[in-house]
């Protein structure tokens, strides 16, 4: 029997893959640094060269982690990235999914003006790569997992110039909750968070990012932002046992900003 000291960290001996770390400020770092700190070993994906040395360093500061090249739009390279985690980590308990693209001009004026190519786009990378890659990581969680992914206050009310952003988030929060539906009878739960707006480099993407942080600052519960360690300490809960009977839900972690009327 070991002694009262000995304190289980809530994600030992779990191995996750993280998705959309693009330098330190990203939300996918702030939930790696989160599992990391009760143990869990991870694989990092990178979209593209130019933030492969970003990812790698971040990467390495972490025990036994793995960095692998993924941009969703090519099924092969989520391929080899799902194999390569099979190979050093032999399984997978949890994987976040914290990535989005639509093209900048989609993200400003009106929705009306949505093209065919930018709404195929943001829905591809945004929405369907949540189904892509719980599609390949379903076979590799062997004893149950946690997928968790990152949506936005967009998919479900108005936000100026967020646009077809909105949409996709829309189409990524139903997909949780069919995954939800699909998954759970190998005892997979798949969620999301719902983040109030943080200052990331896909965040200015957004026109008038500044603008929406210093409405949202003022008018949530908590007259302020949240930060990315708060999303970060969510995933963890979520991808660890304590949220073992949540799934399919979109959790907001915005300083209660959702809550307000007028
Ligand atoms: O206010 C915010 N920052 C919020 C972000 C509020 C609520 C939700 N979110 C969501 C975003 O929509 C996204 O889904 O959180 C997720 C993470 O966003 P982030 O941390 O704000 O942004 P960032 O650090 O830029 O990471 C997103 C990454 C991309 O970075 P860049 O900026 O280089 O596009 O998503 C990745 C990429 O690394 N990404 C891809 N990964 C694989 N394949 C692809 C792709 N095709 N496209 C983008």
């Amino acid at each position: 029997m070991k002694g009262g000291n000995d304190k289980k960290m809530l994600l030992e001996n779990k191995v996750g893959m993280i998705f959309g770390v693009a330098n330190k400020r990203s939300i996918a770092w702030a939930c790696a640094t989160a599992a990391a700190s009760q143990g869990a070993r991870m694989a990092f994906t990178y979209q593209a060269d130019r933030i492969k040395e970003n990812v790698s360093e971040l990467a390495h500061t972490l025990n036994d982690s793995l960095v692998v090249p993924c941009d969703v739009s090519e099924q092969a390279q989520v391929d080899a990235a799902f194999d390569a985690v099979k190979q050093k980590y032999g399984r997978l308990d949890f994987l976040v999914h914290s990535i989005a693209f639509a093209p900048r001009e989609a993200l400003e004026g009106e929705f009306v003006a949505t093209t065919r190519d930018a709404f195929r786009t943001a829905l591809e990378i945004s929405a369907f790569s949540l189904t892509q890659v719980a599609m390949a990581a379903a076979p590799l969680m062997t004893e149950g997992g946690s997928i968790v992914t990152m949506s936005y206050y967009g998919a479900e009310k108005v936000v100026i110039n967020y646009n077809v952003m909105g949409v996709a988030k829309a189409a990524l929060e139903a997909s949780t909750r069919y995954l939800a539906s699909d998954l759970g009878k190998d005892n997979i739960r798949v969620n999301a968070i719902s983040a109030g707006p943080i200052n990331t480099l896909s965040a200015r993407g957004v026109k008038n990012m500044g603008a929406l942080l210093g409405y949202v600052g003022q008018r949530s519960p908590l007259k302020r932002n949240v930060t990315a360690a708060e999303v970060g300490n969510t995933a963890l809960f979520l991808v660890s046992d304590l949220s073992s009977g949540i799934t399919g839900e979109t959790i907001y972690v915005d300083c209660g900003y959702n809550i307000m009327g007028i």
